[in-house]
């Protein structure tokens, strides 16, 4: 039975305030601030637990090495000997935002019938770029079934940030779609982190029909306000394209584009007038995860943000309360996720599969999260001030309470 499976990242027991992305506004703003891993952790548990609990699929991906050590080696230092920053980008839980983690062609859109995985190369910013060869690892073990064929990254120099600059459309999970690469061009002061030329490869080496692929630039003044990866002003779900009217470059043409490939496409369109680009990226109004309910209709799960800021809870009341395709909206809290600009749809990957061609080991229920919450309650750190990162006694404290959770889930093959 394909379904549409949700891949969360867990908070990793490293996770700091280390302000490494420049662009992302949240991030900056905190730098420097004191962290909680563990109630960040059991935040993200408490979203899958919410997912669950609206019927849908739920998976897991886990923390990485921190410090990277192997990534330190490779610059010839280590830990104690790195420079600070150098240090704090080794010691990131960056990989809990699982929509970075790679770009997922569901297999009805496929020239070979199989979903294709392109892990993300996150080349931009330096303390993500180390990411994808753990990740990588985590999705040959996940998605080692025939069903599914995982390619390593693009190459350098075309950054790609995976899922979060890509959306699709169709009538349902399991019938073919359209997909569209959304990339950047120019970001004011900030960096572009998406290139056109990697949407590209993907969409060639995932074998998609080019008449029904699209390749669309988001807007520079949407990047200069923050919004460093397209899931920041625009999602996708079934028939539903619900996006910020400056998200893209040029919002017309695409539209058409996409009205003739699925006439019967419900576009959603926040005006500025109604919705500033700021508040829209301060509440993280469209990074919600927008879901088809198994009993029908689509569900928004949102930021509780989104109800603290005026503007957008206003526009949110009318939009349910209309005749739109988007009815149901669903708060979560993952605050200490939002501080680094990571909301709900950061914290997941979508993978459109049946599910008993994915590795057990990564999918969860509420018994598996209660023992996933157990271990992060006995082994993830209260709370990490700045100066901790250097601490010898930190390091060992994360190693150890990612082996606990390896344990656990009977997956020591990454350690
Ligand atoms: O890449 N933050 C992440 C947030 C990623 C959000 N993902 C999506 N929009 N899909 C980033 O900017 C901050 C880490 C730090 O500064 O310590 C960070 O990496």
């Amino acid at each position: 039975m394909i379904a549409e499976i949700n891949f969360d990242g867990l908070v990793g027991p490293s996770h700091n305030y280390a302000g490494l992305s420049p662009g992302n506004l949240a991030a900056s703003h905190n730098a420097g601030s004191t962290s909680h891993p563990r109630a960040a952790a059991l935040e993200g548990i408490g979203k899958m637990r919410a997912n669950i609990a609206l019927g849908l699929t739920q998976g897991l991906f886990l923390p990485h090495r921190r410090p990277d050590r192997v990534w330190l080696e490779s610059l010839a230092t280590d830990p104690a000997g790195a420079a600070p920053w150098l240090r704090a980008a080794s010691m990131s839980a960056s990989p809990m935002w699982a929509a970075n983690a790679a770009t997922v062609s569901p297999a009805a859109d496929t020239r070979d019938g199989r979903c294709h995985l392109t892990v993300a190369n996150l080349m931009t910013m330096p303390h993500r770029s180390h990411e994808w060869p753990e990740t990588l690892a985590q999705l040959r073990l996940a998605f080692a079934h025939q069903a599914f064929a995982v390619h390593g990254p693009v190459p350098a120099p075309f950054g790609d940030e995976g899922a979060a600059n890509h959306m699709r459309l169709a009538p349902a999970h399991g019938a073919p779609g359209v997909e569209i690469f959304v990339h950047g061009v120019a970001g004011g002061g900030f960096p572009v982190r998406q290139h056109a030329e990697a949407g590209r490869a993907i969409a060639r080496r995932h074998g998609l029909d080019p008449a029904r692929t699209l390749h669309v630039a988001q807007s520079e003044a949407a990047i200069a306000a923050g919004a460093f990866h397209n899931d920041v002003v625009a999602v996708a779900d079934g028939l539903t394209l619900f996006a910020h009217e400056k998200a893209f470059a040029e919002p017309e043409t695409f539209y058409a584009d996409l009205r003739k490939l699925l006439p019967e496409v419900q576009i959603v369109e926040v005006p500025a007038s109604a919705v500033p680009l700021g508040d829209a990226i301060t509440s993280y109004l469209f990074n919600a995860q927008l879901v088809t309910l198994p009993e029908r209709g689509q569900a928004l799960i949102l930021p509780a943000e989104a109800r603290e800021t005026p503007s957008v809870w206003s526009w949110l009341q009318g939009m349910a309360a209309g005749n739109g395709p988007i009815r149901r909206l669903e708060l979560v809290d993952v605050r200490e996720s939002m501080a680094n600009g990571g909301g709900p749809a950061c914290l997941r990957l979508r993978v459109v599969a049946d599910p008993a061609t994915v590795d057990p080991r990564f999918l969860v229920d509420d018994a598996q999260l209660d023992r996933i919450a157990q271990v992060v309650e006995g082994h993830w750190p209260e709370s990490i001030a700045p100066d901790q990162l250097a601490d010898p006694a930190l390091w060992e404290r994360i190693e150890q309470a990612r082996a606990a959770l390896l344990d656990l889930l009977e997956l020591r093959e990454l350690a």
